[in-house]
């Protein structure tokens, strides 16, 4: 039988960040909702939780390449919105967004998690924001719950 190494779904005492675009924020503040709800149902309190919010997906990496410096936290939840125009604009907001929350990801030895939507309608944005196609902020914040308990359990030997 292999040894299988994998992260659990609860967890305590642990401290978490979500890093949430203004831009979009009827959709945003539903994922925010639905990440809070997770993570408590998970075993964080309130107290545990902290939530920053900036202008535009752009600015997510930025500010949480400083909120990983502050090392106050056990995991960040990256959350935004971008939602196709008539302009190219689309194409740059969330490459640069996503781009640099992966980079982060990759160097940070907390997890980093990407739950921006990138989405040609208004529609499909709030499908997925609480409503057909469930909610992405719930889904990432089990994703950060099982990713800390993973990257704990790699370190043991
Ligand atoms: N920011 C978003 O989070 N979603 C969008 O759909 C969006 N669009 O389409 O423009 C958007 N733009 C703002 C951008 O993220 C920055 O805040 C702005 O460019 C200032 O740097």
């Amino acid at each position: 039988m292999p040894n299988y190494i994998e992260g659990t779904l609860s967890i305590q005492n642990a401290r978490v960040c979500l890093v949430v675009s203004r831009f979009n924020s009827l959709i945003t503040d539903k994922l925010v909702e639905g990440a809070v709800d997770a993570l408590l149902r998970s075993g964080l309190s309130d107290n545990e939780i902290d939530v920053v919010r900036v202008p535009g997906s752009f600015e997510i990496p930025s500010t949480t390449s400083r909120i990983i410096a502050s090392g106050k936290y056990n995991g960040i939840i990256c959350l935004g919105a971008v939602i196709r125009g008539d302009t190219p604009h689309f194409d740059y907001v969330s490459a640069e967004s996503i781009k640099g929350i992966a980079h982060l990801s990759l160097h940070a030895n907390i997890p980093v998690i990407m739950g921006v939507l990138t989405t040609d309608t208004l529609d499909q944005a709030l499908d997925r924001a609480g409503a057909k196609a469930g909610n992405k902020g719930f889904e990432a914040a089990r994703s950060l719950i099982e990713m800390i308990n993973l990257y704990k359990n790699i370190l043991v030997k």
